[in-house]
């Protein structure tokens, strides 16, 4: 039998109601290059395979693959890069996956075309990293009348509830994190003033919204300056470019750089460097970065970044796990989030208490960088 058609009589004995299987969208558009992927053996995130027991049977009871589109932001940074590399290795055809993943470089409307490509393919299942967090009800609409499953990972979705779960991390708690961060540090170090330049990731993403309001609650509440807040992209370019900028307006008014990602961070140490601006645990500015990729946790070891906010890239273990229960009829929690943690390069602050839950820093040591799973 038909995975999907078992997959909505299942559904139907779970569901309220069933979405009858339609046509799929009329005006599929071909998507942005598409690839079938093998799973590359020797990826990093092969290290961090998914837990043994998702490897013991593939998804697939009747022997076919599971066919799977991805429509995946883009390739902008190296947690991208380790996200991409987690989908490769678990939805492989050694698992039971046949995975169509497309890499939508960051364009809005190329990822709206290659969601109706996987309906007009009749996928099994849809995975969305959505770009930016409006303009998705529409065609989760059509995967609903197509009754292909969707689960949405890392970034999320905020005009629409048609999917299935969303498997990703709490950007605001990051904001915060980073914020509460701040305060100890400073407190300890007795500095008095802050005056933060951000460099936010790409205008849209709920990354970017989220850390960004996390960040700005708490320097609202500490009294803290905010001299200003532009879009990096998430790139290292991105970064370097509003760093040279910053670096003009704002010379010697800014004891702080916020980073809405590591490889921001990495662009705006280079443009400091140009610009003759001491930075990190011994130089006049603090610099953090979220995402916690090794580099950046080796420059947070090595003193160059104060501190980085993890946000965990591997959620296709997970998103495995979501697909299992499906097709063994159980209906998945509709929002899974990523474990993560926050690293500071000083053993100075021993936790920070985040929405009234205490959460110890990591000091970072040659083990901690050496355990970094990506
Ligand atoms: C966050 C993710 C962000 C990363 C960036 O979950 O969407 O996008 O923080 C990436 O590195 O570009």
């Amino acid at each position: 039998m038909k995975k999907k058609l078992a997959l909505m009589l299942v559904a139907a004995m779970t569901m309220a109601t069933v979405v009858g299987c339609g046509g799929g969208s009329e005006d599929a558009a071909p998507a942005a290059a598409e690839t079938e992927t093998e799973a590359p053996a020797d990826t990093a995130a092969a290290e961090t395979e998914a837990p043994a027991d998702t490897e013991a049977e593939a998804p697939a009871a009747d022997g076919e693959l599971i066919r799977v589109g991805f429509a995946q932001v883009g390739h902008e940074s190296d947690w991208r890069t380790a996200a991409t590399q987690s989908a490769q290795t678990v939805f492989s055809a050694e698992n039971g996956y046949e995975l169509s993943f497309v890499d939508c470089d960051n364009d809005s409307a190329a990822q709206l075309d290659a969601v109706r490509n996987f309906i007009q393919q009749d996928m099994d299942y849809i995975i969305i990293d959505p770009i930016v967090s409006t303009g998705w009800d529409a065609v989760l609409t059509e995967c609903e009348d197509a009754g292909i499953p969707v689960v949405v990972i890392d970034r999320t979705i905020d005009d629409s509830d048609k999917y299935v779960s969303w498997v990703g991390s709490d950007f605001k708690v990051e904001g915060l994190a980073c914020g509460e961060w701040l305060a100890a540090y400073a407190k300890a170090k007795g500095i008095s003033e802050i005056n933060a330049l951000v460099i936010e990731g790409s205008t849209g993403a709920s990354a970017t919204i989220g850390r960004t309001d996390g960040f700005k609650e708490i320097a609202d509440r500490e009294g803290w300056t905010i001299l200003d807040s532009q879009d990096g992209d998430f790139t290292e370019a991105g970064g370097q470019e509003v760093m040279e900028s910053y670096c003009q307006s704002y010379a010697g008014q800014f004891n702080v750089v916020i980073c809405q990602n590591d490889n921001e961070a990495y662009g705006a140490m280079t443009a400091m460097d140009a610009a003759g601006v001491t930075y990190g645990v011994d130089g006049d500015v603090i610099i953090v970065s979220f995402d916690s990729n090794k580099p950046a946790v080796q420059l947070v070891l090595d003193g160059k970044l104060n501190a980085t906010f993890e946000c965990n890239p591997l959620a296709a273990p997970t998103v495995d796990e979501v697909i299992k229960q499906l097709a063994a009829g159980e209906t998945p929690e509709k929002e899974i989030y990523m474990a993560e943690a926050w690293l500071a390069s000083e053993d100075i602050v021993p936790s920070i208490t985040v929405n009234g839950e205490e959460q110890p820093i990591i000091h970072v040591t040659e083990d901690v960088l050496a355990n970094r799973a990506y």
